[in-house]
């Protein structure tokens, strides 16, 4: 009995033994099945997860391509990319979806992947801005005499200097304008003759003539490339760039849409560029402003300040208040973005809303504007009427009686005028409606004020553009009173400015001359998507921003 207990006792301690080491066995097994599991589940974690990020990268790149057809917005939306990301995890579903945020300039972008169960989502927070030439208060190509923008002036909004110098063929491919070498006139007759002594500067054993030139400004020399940008209030008032339309006269505030506002504050998104040169601040002059403005509902300092060659002046970049502080360098040099010249030297191809390729922009305007025989339009001149048939027209109705109703202005499609025109006399007021341009050969002199008629908003309902072959004189002439104007101004010269004008919308041109006596130029933010016809570089240009980045499973 007692052995048998034994016996039994010792079956049962065998078959325990058995037990756990099949238990252990077993365990080993599990374990190792486990690990392979895991090994896979990591792998397929690994596969979605990058396959989500892929999916991020592509609707972000998609986005970004869709911002010119959107006019610079993010629209919302969710798709399939299932296919797109096939090649990285097969058989995943995918899907991006794009949930702009207030003004529709900043986006949430979500990729979210799902391969083989497991299931992978990233997003990203975009801003899209445009950085096209007329989302600007002023577009500088050249500058003159080391400075793009003189005088004081008052900007709200965007300021874009080139500071390239004028446009030249490089003939011997050296990256500068080169003069013609100096020689010996010993005939005086004003040239270089052969046989005349000179100095051969590239040592090619022969005498080289300067290299040819846009003289964008006819003033017979050519311009360099800027070192120095003057921005000063070394005169009367203070020179300003500004983020907002604080102070603005609320009579012509009435005829533009209203500024933008983010998370209520009102702001023109205003950023400093500037490619060659530098900005001299001096005496009170600021770009931003500190502090609270208009108890706190309009941005004081501006976006950004891209200004390669930096600050200088008296007071020099402690009067800069930027988001980015002022140690940035130009940032859209990748872009290329030039100044729009129609014509001349280093004037390039110009591709038409049609399709068609012209040699350069001024062929197109010559080609598809309508010529009329104009040098002056006065509020008094006698009405006028003339259309060709292919959508350009300009029409007139002078003012009634004492002014009253002001005289109007009706321009569809591009007018051209072989010459100058000169819009306006002394204290007059012109009104326009319509969406056209008109294009001079020559010069451009505003001596009214150019406004939206009765009812319409610039550039929304109503706009018009001007462009110069030359120069652009606001208020300048005999007489001329302060202007109060509003549409898109291009000179490939200089556009000069007396008078302390107040001017809503944009200038492109190869050199400014903004007089002493302040005036302000407001930027107007839904321009370059309402633009008149056949304006110089009216291309838009987005950069993308991508302010965070996140994991959501
Ligand atoms: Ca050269
Ligand atoms: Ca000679
Ligand atoms: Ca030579
Ligand atoms: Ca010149």
């Amino acid at each position: 009995m007692r052995n048998r207990r034994k016996r039994a006792s010792t079956a049962l301690l065998a078959l325990f033994a058995m037990m756990i080491l099949l238990i252990a066995t077993l365990g080993i097994a599990g374990y190792s099945v486990q690990g392979m599991y895991r090994a896979k589940i990591d792998e397929n974690r690994q596969i979605a997860f990058q396959a989500s990020q892929a999916g991020l990268e592509l609707a972000i790149s998609r986005a970004y391509s869709d911002l010119a057809a959107n006019k610079g917005i993010f629209l919302s939306g969710e798709k399939s990319i299932s296919t797109d990301l096939d090649a990285l995890a097969p058989g995943c579903t995918a899907t991006s979806s794009v949930a702009p945020q207030p003004d529709n300039t900043w986006a949430w972008v979500t990729s979210t992947v799902t391969y083989k169960g497991v299931t992978k989502s990233v997003r990203s927070l975009i801003r899209a801005r445009n950085v096209g030439i007329w989302n600007n208060a002023i577009f500088a190509g050249t500058g003159a005499s080391g400075q793009a923008i003189n005088g004081n002036v008052d900007i709200r909004g965007s300021v874009h200097i080139l500071g390239e110098g004028e446009a030249y063929s490089d003939l011997n491919k050296n990256g500068v304008w080169d003069k013609a070498e100096t020689f010996t006139d010993s005939n005086h007759n004003g040239v270089w003759d052969p046989g005349e002594p000179f100095v051969d500067a590239n040592l090619d054993g022969i005498w080289n003539s300067a290299e040819p030139y846009n003289d964008s400004n006819k003033n017979g020399f050519y311009d360099p490339p800027l070192t120095q940008t003057d921005l000063n209030s070394d005169f009367s008032g203070n020179a300003y760039i500004g983020n907002n339309y604080s102070g603005m006269d609320a009579g012509l505030e009435a005829l533009v849409p209203a500024a933008p506002r983010i998370s209520g504050i009102e702001t023109l998104s205003t950023e400093v560029r500037v490619k060659h040169g530098r900005i001299a601040i001096s005496g009170s002059a600021t770009v931003g402003a500190t502090g609270s403005i208009d108890g706190g509902t309009s941005k004081g300092s501006i976006d950004g300040s891209y200004v390669s060659d930096g600050y200088t002046g008296t007071k020099g970049s402690s009067a800069v208040f930027s988001d980015n502080g002022t140690n940035n360098a130009y940032d859209l040099g990748s872009l290329g973005i030039d100044f729009p010249l129609i014509s001349g030297i280093g004037a390039p191809q110009y591709l038409a809303p049609d399709g068609q390729i012209y040699s350069t922009q001024e062929a197109y305007l010559d080609a598809k504007g309508m010529t009329v025989n104009l040098t002056t339009i006065t509020a008094t001149t006698a009405a006028f009427n003339y259309s060709d048939g292919n959508g350009n027209s300009i029409s007139f109705t002078p003012e009634g009686n004492k002014g009253n109703p002001p005289a109007k202005l009706v321009v569809n499609g591009v007018v051209r005028v072989n010459g100058d025109i000169k819009l306006g006399a002394s204290k007059e007021t012109i009104t326009y409606e319509g969406n056209g341009t008109i294009f001079s050969k020559s010069d451009i002199n505003i001596s009214a004020n150019l406004l939206p008629a009765s009812g319409k908003i610039f550039p929304t309902t109503a706009r018009i553009g001007l462009i110069a072959k030359g120069n652009m004189g606001i208020a300048n002439g005999n007489g001329d009173a302060q202007l109060k104007l509003a549409g898109a101004f291009y000179a490939q010269g200089k556009i000069s400015s007396a008078k302390q004008n107040e001017i809503m919308g944009t200038f492109v041109a190869n050199f400014y001359d903004m007089g002493t006596n302040v005036p302000k130029i407001y930027q107007v933010p839904a321009l370059p998507t309402n633009m008149p016809p056949a304006m110089p570089g009216d291309k838009l240009f987005f950069t993308l921003k991508n302010q965070s980045w996140r994991e959501r499973k």
